[in-house]
């Protein structure tokens, strides 16, 4: 199932009259504060975020799950579907794979298929956090830590597999994140642990192509939920640090302890140069993985006020790679990921707004009311027509989740594919 250009053309031509009256008021007024339209459009219609093959099937918990009709049953489809992201959205012009979730069979069409939905591949994660069958050591006490040199040795190895597979697909970056920790106060020598950590990412980071990048993830609990190994953003520095240039810390949204002030966090690791990659989700109380923008909308402003800050002030850091990292438990999965690149670009549009001069000068002169008034000026403004413009320059639709409904996607999907399909992955 495709989307064809044409059909959104003619989606569009019914709400184009109220987009461009709209459009029209804001451009002035932006206009008349200085604000380059233009450019936020260009820079709204060049930014791209990856969509992981793990998102596009129902999620669940530990209790159960509920699956969605339709949903994708193997990698091709998967990329099937992100390509109807992608048509509708234009943002979502990446796919990142989890191995051995969904390890291609056939490289050659893989690619072939991708490209005609004008996706790449963005980073390939690897999976020591579940134990594979026929494995002849099991993760159950840790991966790349463990005490025994056999299973960091088989965990090693698979990184270094993951990295193979990706260099099939045209990937440039790995993606590690680890489960390991502690369930017990007594059960793991901290040191001795992390020691066995930064050897194991040493010897992986070892058989990085040269034009490669290694992200190393971070998350305070949860397998474990006494001690995690790689808890914080310090922890992901240090290791990125002990490993090289090619090494860097990716943030996750929901791997935080409530209240942490991740802007803080991505302005000190732009500074360092060290922020590689960054995973979107929303949260209320741990790694919810909720729908991005749902929960805490001016919290992402923040965040993309200081990502947009980086990416203008500090040139020693590396254009950072975006991945959603969300999971839907009772919406359309397609949906759930249109409204979270909604929110993503709603975000970084109002970034895109805050007056950095006006905010500086209000800084040094220690005007607190004006800094916080510049920075709520910016998000208070209703940006949608800007979204729908830049996405209408590239050929996207002009209300992604109208479009999808009534092109009646989610309807076409379950008539190719069964009611029963069952996405793989989480
Ligand atoms: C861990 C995580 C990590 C995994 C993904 C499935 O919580 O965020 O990025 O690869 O979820
Ligand atoms: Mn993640
Ligand atoms: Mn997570």
């Amino acid at each position: 199932m495709k989307i064809e250009k044409e059909q959104i053309l003619s989606d569009n031509k019914k709400d184009i009259g109220v987009h461009e009256e709209s459009f029209d008021f804001l451009a002035n007024s932006l206009d008349r504060k200085g604000v380059d339209v233009h450019k936020v459009i260009k820079d709204l219609s060049d930014f791209q975020v990856a969509i992981p093959s793990w998102a596009l099937g129902a999620g669940g918990t530990r209790f159960g799950r509920f699956s969605y009709y339709g949903e994708p049953a193997n990698l091709e489809q998967k990329i099937n579907d992100v390509g109807i992201l992608h048509a509708l959205t234009q943002t979502a012009g990446a796919i990142s794979l989890h191995i051995p979730w969904d390890i291609p069979e056939d490289y050659k069409a893989i690619k072939e298929l991708a490209t005609a939905n004008g996706l790449v591949f963005d980073a390939v994660n690897s999976n020591t956090f579940q134990d594979q069958k026929n494995a002849k050591e099991s993760y159950k006490f840790g991966s790349l830590s463990n005490t025994s040199k056999a299973v960091r040795d088989q965990a090693i190895a698979h990184n270094n597999e993951v990295i193979k597979i990706g260099e099939k697909l045209g990937s440039k970056s790995l993606t590690v994140w680890l489960a390991d920790g502690s369930n017990f106060p007594g059960q793991h020598n901290f040191q001795r642990a992390l020691q066995h950590t930064q050897d194991s990412l040493q010897e992986i980071y070892a058989t990085l192509p040269e034009d490669w990048k290694l992200f190393i993830e971070y998350k305070p609990y949860e397998p474990n939920f006494y001690s995690t190994v790689i808890q914080d953003w310090g922890t992901s520095f240090m290791l990125a640090n002990a490993c090289g240039e090619k090494a860097y810390t990716l943030v996750d949204l929901g791997h935080h302890l409530p209240n942490t002030n991740i802007e803080q966090i991505v302005s000190t690791l732009m500074m360092q140069g060290k922020l590689g990659g960054f995973h979107f989700n929303d949260s209320k109380y741990g790694d919810d993985d909720s729908t991005v923008g749902s929960v805490k909308p001016y919290a992402l402003f923040l965040i993309f006020n200081e990502l947009v800050y980086g990416m203008n002030n500090n040139p020693q850091n590396p254009y950072p790679a975006w991945m959603i990292d969300a999971s839907h438990n009772i919406k359309d999965p397609l949906e759930d990921l249109i409204q979270s690149l909604e929110a993503i670009q709603e975000a970084y549009a109002k970034a895109l707004l805050v007056d950095q001069e006006q905010l500086k000068l209000a800084q040094e002169k220690h005007d607190v009311v004006l800094c916080q008034e510049i920075l709520q000026q910016a998000y208070r403004t209703d940006v949608r027509p800007l979204l729908e413009r830049a996405r209408l320059n590239v050929g996207g639709a002009l209300h992604p989740i109208k479009a999808y409904r009534s092109l009646g996607v989610r309807g076409n999907l379950i008539q190719a594919r069964g009611k029963h399909s069952i996405a793989t992955g989480l």
